[in-house]
């Protein structure tokens, strides 16, 4: 399908620049917010082969196109991901039924990632919180935070995180380590209160304790744990750090299937920005997540590609070059040859929801891009049975539209507000109760 017609009208106003940035190969690096430098592009059909033969029943998209764009997405951009590891056990670190105040219950497990007996291991810290008072099992949202456990409330119990971090001023982090004025400070991203009081638990873990967020040469995180002996780096097909996020919010999954206090039928998973992309691509490989949320994930996330506005595939390649699969660095600034784009890993998430939401002011995440992935998926959805977006304009600002593919881009810039939690709880509700 090409842009134009009748996608073409969806113009976002604003002002319309193209900057002009560099990169480490010296060529000059073109980020463009001109929707009139669009470059004109076709997206591959969901509904067609690669062989050109089209699907019409849903046991051709599950038996056959599926898996191709599954492979090829594997193959050519996050990259292979292993198993869950054999000797993988949980250890629950504490229980605690009146935390918060009585409203909560708190526990922290320590997933323990291990191949063998005698290995090091990897360990991934969870914190949870669960509706002190329900009666039944919880549904819950999950999602990695990016400063630590301790970060997303001011609850003085949750254990410090003495984890690798980015150093940030700002959040208590220096020398690379979390101090204790890190508690808390980044609280206002995770309504903790409001999720307990409207049923939901939280289970969160710091992404860093997957794999830290810097390019090491795979020395640390969970990749070494898998190379063949001398191998000292993922082959071109296997996996980046966001497939190494995504399969540990699946290790997460593995546990919240034991706990007896929780629904594992109603697990939201959930990302803001690359932690947005990790969650798409969880929710794309692990069908045990009943609803897949994007938080202004932008370029490798929900934002296609081909339209090339805002990060482009060079420059993500360029500035986090353990982000993707070897493979992916084929298309800096050739997208076109992409067989595949993001409206393909909507439909991969397809029948279960998925909500895709934008800023605003982040037009680096191309808020656009984003919901014509939105929009592309939806024959997909109709295939299956179910309404995923109606309606071919971009929203008006702050109203959440859509049915199966919930979708709103708010007012304000790259963030997680309490508005966007609202719409993604409200989103549960319509889909889980
Ligand atoms: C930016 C990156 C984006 C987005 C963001 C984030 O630097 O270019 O793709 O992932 O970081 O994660 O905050």
């Amino acid at each position: 399908m090409l842009r134009d017609c009748p996608f073409q009208k969806l113009g976002l106003i604003g002002l319309i620049v193209s900057v002009v940035a560099m990169d480490s190969s010296a060529q000059p690096l073109v980020i463009n917010y001109d929707e009139a430098k669009v470059p004109g592009y076709r997206l591959s059909d969901p509904l067609v082969m690669s062989d050109g033969r089209p699907v019409h029943s849903a046991s051709a998209w599950y038996g056959l196109r599926r898996p191709e764009i599954l492979d090829q997405m594997t193959a050519q951009m996050y990259g292979e991901a292993p198993g869950r590891p054999e000797k993988m056990h949980f250890s629950v670190v504490s229980d605690q039924t009146d935390a918060l105040g009585g409203l909560a219950r708190r526990k922290e497990v320590t997933i323990h990632l291990k191949r063998h007996e005698t290995d090091q291991g990897v360990d991934l810290n969870v914190l949870l919180y669960l509706p002190a008072k329900a009666k039944e099992v919880s549904p819950v949202f999950l999602g990695f935070n990016f400063f630590g456990n301790h970060s997303i409330s001011h609850d003085p119990e949750i254990t410090l995180s003495d984890a690798w971090m980015r150093n940030d001023s700002t959040k208590g982090i220096r020398e690379h380590r979390a101090t204790s004025a890190s508690r808390g400070s980044n609280a206002d991203r995770w309504p903790v209160q409001m999720m307990l009081e409207r049923g939901y638990g939280l289970a969160t873990a710091y992404y860093g304790d997957i794999d830290p967020d810097f390019d090491d040469g795979w020395q640390n995180g969970v990749h070494p744990m898998f190379f063949r002996e001398s191998q000292r780096a993922p082959e071109p097909h296997q996996w980046g750090s966001v497939a190494a996020w995504a399969w540990g919010l699946s290790r997460i999954m593995d546990y919240l299937v034991t706990d007896v206090q929780v629904d594992h039928d109603r697990v939201a998973v959930m990302g803001h920005s690359r932690l947005g992309k990790a969650a798409l691509w969880a929710g794309a490989n692990d069908a045990r997540f009943a609803i897949v949320v994007s938080n202004n994930s932008g370029c490798g996330g929900a934002a296609l590609s081909k339209r090339a506005y805002g990060e482009t595939v060079r420059r993500i390649n360029t500035s986090f070059p353990h982000w993707f699969c070897g493979h992916f660095g084929t298309y800096n600034e050739r997208e076109a040859l992409l067989p595949f784009d993001q409206h393909q890993l909507i439909a991969l998430i397809a029948p279960r929801p998925v909500y895709i939401a934008s800023a605003v002011e982040d037009r680096w995440a191309d808020p656009k891009g984003e919901f014509l992935s939105g929009l592309h998926a939806d024959p997909v959805y109709r295939l299956l049975g179910k309404r995923g977006i109606s309606g071919l304009e971009m929203p008006e600002l702050n109203r959440s539209v859509g049915n199966a593919i919930g979708y709103h881009v708010r007012d304000g810039r790259h963030n997680v507000l309490p508005f966007d939690w609202k719409c993604y709880m409200d989103f549960a509700d319509r889909h889980l109760r």
